[in-house]
């Protein structure tokens, strides 16, 4: 019964391709992957292919062989393709966010919102193609001209997490586009389909062949795309740990790297707080995309005046969150993305228990009975009477897990906040001017939000954080265009004849 099942499964399944010089091609290896349905893993997204070193050589040298005629391309024009480009998107959102819940598992209205980010972004970002603004300045000699402007960094490779299936991706790769840049994208292996739509998309926009490719498969595509000579720049979002590895790898080549990583950002809730508020906002931030962002609210830091009555709202809330395959738009909460991630975050459930000795307060489970027995479900899961030191209040955790810790002044809260090894997001619930200033100022993040959760940001501002998140680059905003150019000074001297700068005097 099970093999005819199987059978049955590996004929209708559909084969996905590598984008490569404009052609759909296979892996050179010949092996394929399934993409599954984290809410039901008998349910095959597709077969993708495996890809090595070889897929990513020829991916890197249609690349190269596309880059001067796009670069030459005025960025106005390419910006149009781009536009065409957000039409084709918005027009197939619906089933591009059908799919994206499908493979990755997050609920539809969350799917469409990533869906929409890309969309956003890719507007936004076309229209850089009418700036991209450099600058002029005065020139220390008379008769001469100075001036600034953004030159291409060249060929990019894009290696994306599985969390943001088209919105991340995208952020990537519409920038380094609209620059003048050529790419290679390494797909999320648990989220390859998004990414197929997002590219089919910059197909049938008219982006010329060779100017976008992408290589699907694991480590060994991605290893091969940073180490590769002709690649100039690596935008990396993932863990910490493979961030400081590709860092490391890509300095012995002088790359540009780019990381976004981790985060354990955390919601501080003073005691004037509208609880009723900072309770949404909390059980958003911890459990929204099942607790899979980087920007989640994993550390709840709550005034001790306000706390018995914040947790007791906070359990009961959480208690009643609709947990189920993400495709019923009645779910609220959907899988975790695939069985390691589910026994990494249900590891931490048991340090929280065992090791750190914190309170359960809710949750704890995973779910593998009736609806749930094929999918990566876990509990939405509450922990009380946290200490900012235990490894459930300092560790990315990435799942559906919140710790609550109390504090008595907001000073001691922002040590806390900023006592981890990150820095993407925070946020303080108060209505005290005064005190919302203060934290804005204190707290070391490259997110913060006043009366909001740590999660919600927008494509016109940048993203990135401190410390163990990432190294120094913002994306999104127009401060991503630091990261997919550099910059060229220009100096026009028409005196007509020498003039040594930093020598010559020049007359008054
Ligand atoms: C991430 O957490 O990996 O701010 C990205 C947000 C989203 C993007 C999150 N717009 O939550």
């Amino acid at each position: 019964m099970a093999n005819t099942k199987q059978e049955t499964t590996k004929k209708t399944v559909k084969k996905y391709y590598n984008y490569i010089g404009g052609e759909w091609v296979k892996s050179s290896s010949g092996e394929w992957f399934d993409n599954v349905n984290p809410a039901d893993t008998t349910d095959i997204v597709g077969r993708f292919p495996a890809s090595n070193e070889d897929d990513v050589n020829a991916a890197v040298a249609a690349a190269k062989a596309a880059a001067a005629r796009w670069r030459r391309t005025p960025a106005p024009k390419r910006a149009e393709i781009l536009f065409t480009l957000g039409e084709i998107l918005r027009k197939n959102k619906n089933t591009f966010t059908q799919q994206m819940t499908r493979e990755m598992g997050k609920v539809l209205k969350e799917a469409g919102g990533d869906v929409q980010e890309a969309i956003d972004c890719t507007y936004y970002t076309a229209g850089e193609g009418r700036r991209l603004h450099g600058f002029t300045t005065p020139a220390e000699m008379p008769n001469k001209f100075a001036m600034c402007v953004r030159q291409p960094v060249g060929l990019c490779g894009l290696i994306t997490p599985f969390n943001f299936p088209m919105a991340i991706p995208s952020w990537k790769l519409i920038p380094a586009l609209v620059c003048g840049n050529t790419v290679v994208i390494k797909s999320g292996e648990d989220v390859p389909l998004s990414t197929i739509n997002l590219i089919k998309s910059c197909e049938e926009a008219g982006i010329p062949k060779g100017v976008v490719n992408v290589v699907n498969g694991f480590g060994e595509a991605g290893a091969a795309l940073v180490d590769h000579k002709d690649v100039r720049l690596i935008s990396f979002t993932g863990s910490t740990a493979t961030g400081r590895r590709i860092a490391e790898a890509c300095a012995r080549d002088n790359k540009i790297v780019s990381l976004e990583m981790g985060g354990k950002n955390a919601i501080i809730v003073m005691d004037d707080a509208d609880i009723d508020n900072a309770v949404d906002g909390s059980l958003w931030g911890a459990f929204g995309t099942s607790g899979q962002r980087c920007t989640a609210s994993s550390r709840l830091v709550v005034h001790k005046k306000i706390y018995k009555k914040f947790c007791e709202n906070l359990v009961e809330r959480v208690k009643k969150l609709r947990v189920g395959n993400g495709l019923d738009p009645r779910n609220e909460v959907g899988p975790v993305i695939n069985e390691r991630a589910m026994e990494k975050i249900h590891g931490y459930i048991e340090i929280g228990k065992i090791h750190d000795k914190a309170t359960l307060a809710c949750g704890g489970n995973r779910l593998t009975k009736g609806d749930y027995k094929n999918g990566y479900f876990i509990e939405p899961t509450v922990f009380t009477d946290v200490k900012p030191g235990m490894r459930i209040g300092q560790e990315e955790i990435f799942g559906p897990v919140t710790s609550v810790i109390p504090f008595s002044t907001l000073d001691e809260a922002i040590e806390i906040v900023n006592g981890v090894a990150y820095g993407l997001s925070s946020a303080i619930y108060t209505q005290d001017v005064n005190q919302a200033f203060y934290a804005m100022q204190e707290l070391y993040t490259g997110i913060c939000y006043v009366n909001s959760a740590t999660i919600g940001a927008e494509v016109h501002l940048p993203f990135g954080g401190t410390k163990g998140t990432g190294n120094g680059h913002r994306e999104a905003g127009t401060q991503v265009l630091d990261i997919f150019t550099e910059w060229k000074s220009l100096y026009v001297d028409y005196s007509g004849k020498l003039q040594k700068a930093q020598i010559d005097a020049v007359e008054i």
